[in-house]
C-alpha cells in the first residue's frame, strides 16, 4: 500500500492552540472530526486541556459542574494509595485496573479550518463545550455527518456516570443545537451514514459489554437520527491480529462502487492503534463483503509513536476525492495529521469473505 504522509504533519499540534483560559495548559489537539464547508476543510478539533500544576506531586483532575457552569478542580496528592495514576489519561481506583474515577484533562470540541487541507488556522473560542450533567469529564473524538444542509455533529460524552455518544447539530458552525444523548454508556465511536438506505438512517456503534461480549462494532437504525434500534453485532475482534483488543469505527462510511467503505481503528492489548477497513454492502450495511487481514496504516513516523499516549493512529474523518483518499487522524492522543492513499489500492488490499 503506498502511503503519502504530509510533509507538514503533524498539521496541528498543541501548541497551536491557545488554552481557553489562562490557568490551563493545551496538552491535546486530536482526534479530529472532518467535513467540507463553504470551500473550506472543518477539522473539528478534540480540545484537551489540564490545569497548570506548579507542584509535580499534585494532579489537577477538571470537572465541569453543570449547576454552576463552572469548572471545579480537584487536587489529588501522587502519594495517594487510594489512586491508580498510571494511565496518563485517567484516575484510577488503585486495585481496579478497570475503569477511572477522574480524567487528567478535560477535552471540548473546537474548529480548525483549512483551504488547502495543509494549513489550518483555529478559531479562538470552543465551539462545543460541556454543557450537561452527562459531559461532566468532557466531550471528546467527534465525528461529522452531514446530510442535506445540515452537519450532524457526534461524541463520547464523559461523566461519573459512563461515556455515551450525544450529538449537536449546526447549519453554519457557528450556532448548534444539542439532541442529547443517543447511544446509552457505555459507547463510543459512533458514525452516522450520510444517507438513508431502504428509506432507514444507519449508525455503526461500539458498546462495551461488561459481564460476557467485547469492545466491538455494531450497527443499528433509525428513522429519524436520535431513536436507534434493531441492533446487530456487526464486526469482532480478531485474535493474533492487529484488531485483537479492541475496535470502533473510525471515518464517516463513504460510498464506493464495491460498498460502503469504513475505515476503523483496532487495538492490540497493549494498546497500539491501527487504521484497517471494512466493505458493507450497499443495499444491507448489515452484511460484511471484506476486511483488512493487515492494517492500512500503523504507528510508524515519530509523531504517531511518540506523545501523550503513542503508538496511536486514530481516525475520525476523511476527505475522498476521486481515487484519492485523504485521511486526516489523530496522533498519540497528541496531534493531528494526514496521509493520502488509493482508494482501489485499499479495495484491492481487502480479504474478501
Ligand atoms: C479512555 C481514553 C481517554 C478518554 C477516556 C474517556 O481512557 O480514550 O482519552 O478520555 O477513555 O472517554
Amino acid at each position: 500500500m503506498n502511503i503519502y504522509r504530509y510533509e507538514e504533519n503533524p498539521l496541528v499540534t498543541p501548541m497551536d492552540v491557545t488554552a481557553h483560559r489562562p490557568d490551563f495548559e493545551v496538552i491535546g489537539a486530536f482526534n479530529a472530526g472532518i467535513t467540507t464547508y463553504n470551500d473550506e476543510i472543518i477539522m473539528l478539533l478534540r480540545v484537551a486541556e489540564r490545569p497548570i500544576s506548579e507542584d509535580p506531586n499534585i494532579v489537577k483532575a477538571p470537572i465541569y459542574n453543570h449547576k454552576t457552569r463552572e469548572l471545579e478542580i480537584l487536587e489529588l496528592n501522587l502519594d495517594d494509595p487510594q489512586y491508580d495514576f498510571s494511565d496518563p489519561r485517567t484516575i484510577k481506583k488503585a486495585g481496579n485496573p478497570h475503569g477511572f474515577v477522574y480524567l487528567t484533562s478535560l477535552s471540548y470540541l473546537r474548529i480548525a479550518r483549512s483551504k488547502d487541507g495543509h494549513h489550518f488556522t483555529i478559531d479562538e473560542k470552543p465551539f462545543v463545550y460541556p454543557s450537561n450533567e452527562l459531559e461532566t469529564f468532557g466531550i471528546e473524538d467527534p465525528r461529522i455527518t452531514k446530510i442535506e444542509d445540515t452537519y450532524y455533529i457526534y461524541f463520547s460524552a464523559a461523566s461519573p456516570v459512563g461515556v455515551g455518544e450525544s450529538m449537536v447539530s449546526t447549519k453554519d458552525f457557528v450556532t448548534t443545537e444539542h439532541h442529547g444523548m443517543i447511544f446509552a454508556p457505555e459507547n463510543k465511536d459512533v458514525l452516522i451514514f450520510p444517507e438513508k438506505i431502504n428509506g432507514k438512517y444507519y449508525a455503526l456503534h461500539r458498546p462495551v459489554p461488561k459481564s460476557v461480549g467485547e469492545p466491538e462494532i455494531w450497527i443499528a437504525e433509525s428513522t429519524n437520527l436520535l431513536h436507534w434500534g434493531n441492533h446487530k453485532h456487526l464486526l469482532g475482534l480478531r485474535e493474533g491480529m492487529w484488531d485483537s483488543a479492541r475496535m470502533g469505527g473510525g471515518a464517516v462510511p463513504f460510498k464506493t462502487e464495491k460498498g460502503w467503505l469504513e475505515l476503523y481503528h483496532g487495538a492490540t492489548s497493549d494498546h497500539r492503534y491501527c487504521m484497517g477497513a471494512v466493505l458493507l454492502d450497499l443495499e444491507d450495511p448489515t452484511k460484511v463483503i471484506a476486511r483488512s487481514n493487515q492494517p492500512i496504516i500503523e504507528p510508524e513516523a515519530d509523531y504517531e509513536v511518540e506523545g501523550f499516549f503513542g503508538n496511536v493512529v486514530f481516525s475520525c474523518g476523511a476527505v475522498v476525492e476521486g481515487d484519492v483518499v485523504k485521511m486526516y487522524y489523530g496522533v498519540a492522543d497528541t496531534s493531528m495529521a494526514c496521509a493520502e492513499f488509493s482508494l482501489q489500492e485499499i479495495l484491492d488490499s481487502l480479504t474478501y469473505l
